[in-house]
């Protein structure tokens, strides 16, 4: 796993460890250290994915089978050093598929809403369709798109990938992306019942629960490739809400909480280029891809998980749990 300290890597790593056992998934940390849990349950690595030497370390020392490439710089970060932002995602992926190539490995590969842009149609977003983003986050991810395309038709590289929506998620932060306001909202309404939103009323966007962003990578790496017409870069839709709709559904928790605006041009930019609810029926169809939470499913979870840890006193004031 390249990027287990990160918001989707640290969770799909436990999973992986879960499922698989957990001496046969090596968690890869760069810049951040491995949290303690992830840290006490399995092999740990120094992977820079820029660095070609420690992903060959480690690939050669526990014989590594699939490659999972989690690293990546989001969309608001990418655009305070897009040359940066590019280097570090296409320089990590090409790495990794090299190794992949070399090494016989397979390789998941996350892409994601930020590969559409303004001409593509932003409701029900075909599978196949305009892709003309513009972030360099989606620039990135649409080269990484092809280029796994690219290694799979030229190598034979079993590269899948995905195309996520904004995560929803309780053990790591997201850092740096436009959707993160689904997240920090959710822990400021537990902490202090008051969130200022960086994106404008009516800005609905496709977004998903952890559980099942983690069940759509072991889904689509454990299909049949027979069946895989696409293989990479599969829509995976699971709800799609706006801030407001976001906030109604926590007030049925949390019935003072209460949202106010800031917006934040750059990122509102960013959210109205992108999709609104993706078509994902070729995921459907190719390896019976469907998503298990809601708005409301997903809201209750949160707020039952966060709160327990969060402010397990002020919650128990504050919180009707339905
Ligand atoms: C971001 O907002 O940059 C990411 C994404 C949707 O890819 N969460």
């Amino acid at each position: 796993m390249i990027g287990a300290t990160g918001q989707i890597g640290s969770e799909l790593t436990q999973a992986l460890r879960e499922r698989y056992g957990h001496s046969h998934v090596v968690a890869g940390w760069h810049i951040k250290p491995l949290s303690p849990d992830v840290q006490g349950s399995g092999p740990g690595a120094f992977v820079d994915c820029c660095r070609m030497k420690t992903l060959e370390q480690t690939v050669r020392k526990y014989r590594i089978k699939t490659i999972y490439h989690l690293a990546a710089v989001l969309s608001a970060k990418g655009e305070t050093n897009p040359l940066q932002a590019w280097e570090n995602n296409m320089k990590g992926l090409i790495n990794v598929l090299e190794m992949a190539r070399q090494h016989g490995c397979s390789v998941f590969f996350p892409s994601s809403i930020g590969t559409f842009g303004p001409s593509t149609p932003l409701i029900n977003t075909p599978q196949d369709t305009i892709q003309r983003p513009g972030t360099i986050y989606g620039i990135s991810k649409v080269a990484g798109e092809l280029f796994c395309d690219y290694y799979h038709k030229k190598y034979g590289v079993d590269a899948r990938g995905l195309r996520y929506p904004g995560i929803i998620s309780n053990v790591t932060l997201p850092g740096g992306g436009t959707t993160d306001y689904a997240v920090e909202i959710f822990y400021r309404a537990i902490r202090s019942g008051k969130y200022t939103c960086y994106l404008k009323a009516g800005t609905y966007l496709d977004m998903m629960y952890m559980p099942d962003a983690i069940s759509a990578a072991v889904s689509l790496m454990e299909a049949d490739g027979n069946r895989l017409k696409h293989r990479n870069a599969y829509n995976v839709s699971a709800m799609s809400f706006d801030p407001e709709a976001l906030a109604e559904e926590i007030r049925k928790h949390i019935p003072n909480f209460v949202m106010s605006y800031k917006i934040d041009p750059v990122r509102q930019a960013i959210a109205d280029s992108w999709p609104e609810k993706m078509n994902d029926s070729a995921a459907r169809k190719e390896w019976g891809w469907s998503a298990r939470y809601n708005i409301k499913t997903m809201t209750r979870d949160m707020i039952r998980i966060l709160s327990a840890r969060l402010a397990p006193k002020l919650c128990g004031e504050l919180l009707q749990i339905r």
